[in-house]
């Protein structure tokens, strides 16, 4: 079958490839020039294991190009992010102009999936609405189905084969041939449903991370006031079989975790509690490394902080809400001298956030941070770049260092929640 695409960031590219390399002819479609250019060269413009071998070989059979705009086919995907506006609600203009987009190409027949996580009741409300202007009757001459992506950054790849996926259908005709269309790569189950309880779906599990996230996060601000190691006593509790205690750090971030549950606060503004009070002490942790971070380096005149990992998780490039952007800024807006390290990012970002190489970042520095949990920080030798820094300390977000290894070169190693 053909496949147009709309949408080749984070998710569409994986999903467009994967459709491409199980025997369909894909075509993926995308507001930016170099994104084009790139794809169509037999390369990515974004870091995921795996991918790039999959996408040049994909490019070079014949089976899946790039276009700026949507060409004529059997199935039709959205895969356009949603961001977060000023307000805290659901920006859904890239989800509408990509709609718009395709309407000229729709045919009797056809199969239209929205894969970008959406609010409750949008596809109805806003998607359908939008469809009907193909004069296609909705249900029985066009097909429409909500299947959110539940794939984890890093494991794409293996997670869109292996993943259970939600298939919302607006009606089950829609929902069954959404479900044939995936079987060409999904090897998991396929469970069907209404589109509007998909939305709902999504929106829970990623509400559900953030929550328990919060939790632990909170949890560390406590055990830090009762000198407790927040994580010794979180291991430990997780050693009950129905306890599972998730990780404080430095923040949530990603497009996903850090923005989904306020489209239910959106949805539901009166009852979403918890949900908001997650949200707000998720976004508070940025802050509180700083002022911790402060208070151990009290008494240092124009101290110089060390930043290594700025993405918003470890073993990823992805910027987007990352809070050690947000402390970063906090700290620049002190006027703080800062020496930024990121292996996972290149130009033009290197230069933008005024990134440095690894000596260089730690040199005359009192501090580092460790903001990210790549596993290139593992393999970092304490002892080469203690001889380097003013004050040999280090504040680790992510619990991920060798406390041992580090403490031999001279370190003070102090961990969040700790
Ligand atoms: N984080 C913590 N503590 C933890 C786990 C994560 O602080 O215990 C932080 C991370 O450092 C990061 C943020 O949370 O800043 C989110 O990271 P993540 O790895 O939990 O999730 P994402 O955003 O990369 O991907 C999530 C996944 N959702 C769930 O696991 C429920 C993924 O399956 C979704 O497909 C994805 O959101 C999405 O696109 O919605």
């Amino acid at each position: 079958e053909k496949i147009c695409c709309v949408g080749l960031g984070y998710i569409g590219l994986p999903t467009a490839t994967m459709f491409a390399v199980n025997g369909h002819e894909v075509v993926g479609v995308d507001v930016q020039d170099h994104v084009i250019d790139t794809i169509n060269d037999g390369d990515i413009h974004i870091e995921e294991p795996g991918l790039k071998e999959m996408v040049r070989g994909a490019v070079m059979e014949g089976n899946l190009s790039a276009s700026l705009e949507p060409v004529e086919a059997d199935v039709f995907i959205i895969a356009v992010p949603t961001p977060l506006t000023e307000n805290k609600t659901a920006n859904l203009e890239y989800v509408k102009d990509a709609t718009e987009s395709i309407l000229p190409y729709l045919k009797k027949d056809n199969l239209v999936i929205i894969e970008s996580t959406i609010a409750p009741r949008t596809t109805e409300d806003v998607v359908l609405p939008i469809l009907e202007k193909s004069n296609l009757e909705l249900g029985e001459e066009l097909f429409v189905a909500h299947c959110p992506e539940r794939v984890l950054p890093g494991q794409i790849i293996q997670e869109l084969v292996n993943n259970n996926r939600i298939i919302g259908g607006i009606n089950e005709k829609s929902a069954l041939k959404a479900r044939r269309i995936y079987k060409s790569f999904v090897q998991a189950n396929m469970y069907i449903t209404d589109a509007t309880t998909a939305e709902m779906v999504k929106l829970m599990e990623n509400t559900y991370r953030d929550v328990n996230i919060a939790l632990a996060n909170e949890l560390a601000k406590i055990s830090e006031e009762n000198k407790i190691d927040i994580w010794e006593a979180i291991a430990l509790a997780n050693k009950h079989p129905r306890v599972n205690v998730h990780l404080p750090g430095p923040g949530v971030g990603g497009h996903c975790l850090a923005v989904d549950p306020w489209f239910i606060v959106e949805s539901s503004p009166d009852k979403a509690k918890m949900i908001e009070l997650s949200r707000n002490i998720n976004d508070s942790m940025p802050e509180f490394v700083v002022r911790n971070v402060k208070e151990i380096l009290f008494g240092i005149g124009d101290p110089k902080i060390s930043i290594f990992g700025i993405t918003y998780k470890g073993n990823v490039d992805d910027l987007r809400e990352s809070p050690v952007l947000e402390i970063i800024e906090i700290l620049e807006s002190e006027n703080i001298d800062l020496g930024i390290y990121d292996p996972h990012i290149s130009e033009p970002q290197k230069s933008e956030y005024g990134l440095s190489e690894l000596e260089e970042s730690v040199s005359g520095s009192d501090i580092i941070i460790i903001g990210a949990d790549h596993n290139e920080f593992e393999d970092i030798d304490p002892a080469k770049i203690a001889p380097k820094m003013r004050n040999t300390k280090v504040y680790d977000t992510k619990n991920i260092l060798d406390k041992e290894k580090w403490e031999k070169a001279g370190f003070k190693v102090i961990k969040i929640g700790d």
